[in-house]
């Protein structure tokens, strides 16, 4: 199995209910490791960036206005398979359908505000991870 490297972000709703450690557990017991992380304030204009492949999608701007509304943690989480394993602990993006013990089960308040982003494969995850992160900030 190959060492994976993947973006992940504590979205608003976690960082306001003071639930970065908590979430960082489960990513802990899950094998995967926290490489860099940051607690940083997105503007909207930012937001947008980062989410343009969902610009024609009709919850676009109410994202982009909850993804600027709080501080978010950026993280890279490294380990095997690291991409489909950190989806895995995140859980469905409904937390309605999301699976016992998975961190959308136990914290997202509704399907937009959902606690938690993962890169979804290897392209987007080198893109992601160079969206925020330099070479240096990521230490293995
Ligand atoms: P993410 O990209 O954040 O890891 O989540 P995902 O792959 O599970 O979901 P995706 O389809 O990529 O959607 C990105 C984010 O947009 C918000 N969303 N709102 N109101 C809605 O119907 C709706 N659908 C999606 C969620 O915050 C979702 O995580
Ligand atoms: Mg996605």
């Amino acid at each position: 199995m190959a060492i994976e490297r993947t973006l992940s972000i504590i979205k608003p709703d976690a960082t306001r209910r003071n639930l970065t450690g908590a979430i960082n557990a489960k990513f802990e017991a899950a094998g995967l490791r926290i490489v860099a992380q940051k607690r940083i304030k997105l503007t909207k204009e930012q937001a947008g960036k980062f989410y343009e492949v969902h610009k024609e999608r009709p919850f676009y701007d109410e994202l982009c206005e909850f993804m600027s509304s709080a501080p978010v943690v950026v993280q890279v989480l490294e380990g095997e398979n690291a991409i489909a394993r950190n989806r895995e602990v995140m859980g469905a993006t409904n937390p309605a359908e999301a699976a016992e013990g998975t961190i959308r089960k136990e914290f997202a308040l509704s399907i937009g505000e959902n606690s938690v982003h993962g890169s979804d494969a290897p392209e987007t995850a080198a893109a992601e991870i160079a969206f925020f992160f330099s070479q240096l900030e990521i230490v293995g």
